[in-house]
């Protein structure tokens, strides 16, 4: 039995800037399109049709060119070790949501076991390894949920969305997620289509085993009080979105004790503030040096 590397550690260098977990914590998710290599797809297509069909094909762990073409591929890891930190774990399960073209799509949905919190313990991702259009019921995300409260019967019935994103892509598309926003399968109308006339995505999870730091790629001239945290999908009470996002990315950099929720026009909801000048609230580790 070749052994599996469940839940084994590893390290790898940063690739996201501030800017880029800011966005991250706005969105609740990252796209990086088509960064597997073409090889490394046909090759985990090959296998989902002849070795394992199952929803659960976790012993695709053992092939080599998977957990390292897909699970530490540099672009993928790179964006979770900026976001988990140093020392993150590979998955210990992987799921395929396999359904035959053309499929029903889904309801909109947080998976079980969601919770609504500032700290980034793990990430959901997914891997595309055949190119996924519109029409073949690629899983649509909603900007900004992971922060909306919501019990699971109360959005099964929801129907079209304003503001949902399509994570259609290329082959090797990998798209991260904080594991709590609303998404679900579309419908695919289209029939058969690609070698193996399934639509396969791949799901797993990465686990944080270090505190959180501002470790990932720092940007030394960057002005927090004139970024706007506000998730793009605009479904909050005002400002409550951005806030939320704010906070995540004050636990991610490990300044939550900085982090001061004074009410009213508090840091980060006026980012209309004339250049250098500082909100109030902001934290003091993100704030511009005294001036004059
Ligand atoms: O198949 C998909 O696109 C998403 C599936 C999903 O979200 C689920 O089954 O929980
Ligand atoms: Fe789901």
């Amino acid at each position: 039995m070749v052994s599996m590397p469940f839940n084994r550690k590893m390290d790898c260098a940063p690739t996201l800037t501030d800017k880029e977990v800011i966005n991250f914590c706005r969105n609740g998710y990252l796209i990086l399109p088509g960064v597997v290599p073409d090889e490394i797809n046909r090759r985990t297509v090959e296998y989902l049709d002849t070795v394992d069909d199952t929803y659960e094909p976790t012993p695709i762990m053992e092939q080599d060119w998977f957990v390292e073409g897909v699970l530490m591929n540099p672009q993928a890891a790179g964006a979770v070790r900026s976001l988990l930190g140093c020392d993150f774990t590979l998955p210990a399960i992987i799921s395929n949501h396999r359904g035959a073209l053309p499929c029903a799509g889904q309801g909109w949905h947080r998976d079980g076991g969601s919770v609504y919190t500032d700290k980034l313990e793990y990430l959901q991702v997914f891997y595309i390894p055949e190119t996924c259009t519109d029409d073949m019921g690629p899983t649509v995300l909603l900007p900004g949920s992971h922060f909306m409260r919501i019990k699971a019967p109360m959005m099964a019935h929801l129907g079209t969305l304003r503001g949902t994103v399509s994570t259609a892509g290329p082959a090797g598309s990998i798209f991260l997620t904080v594991y709590s926003i609303w998404h679900k399968r579309s419908a695919a109308t289209s029939g058969p289509r690609g070698r193996s006339k399934f639509r396969n995505l791949l799901k797993y999870n990465y686990w944080r085993t270090e505190p959180p730091r501002r470790d990932w790629i720092v940007e030394g001239d960057i002005d927090f009080n004139v970024i706007d945290f506000n998730p793009p999908a605009g479904y909050f009470e005002q400002f409550q979105g951005g806030l939320a996002a704010a906070r995540m990315f004050c636990w991610l950099s490990g300044i939550s004790d900085e982090y001061e929720k004074r009410g009213g026009q508090c840091w980060p909801i006026v980012h209309t503030v004339r250049k250098k000048t500082n909100q109030m609230g902001v934290p003091p580790s993100l704030a511009n040096p005294p001036t004059g």
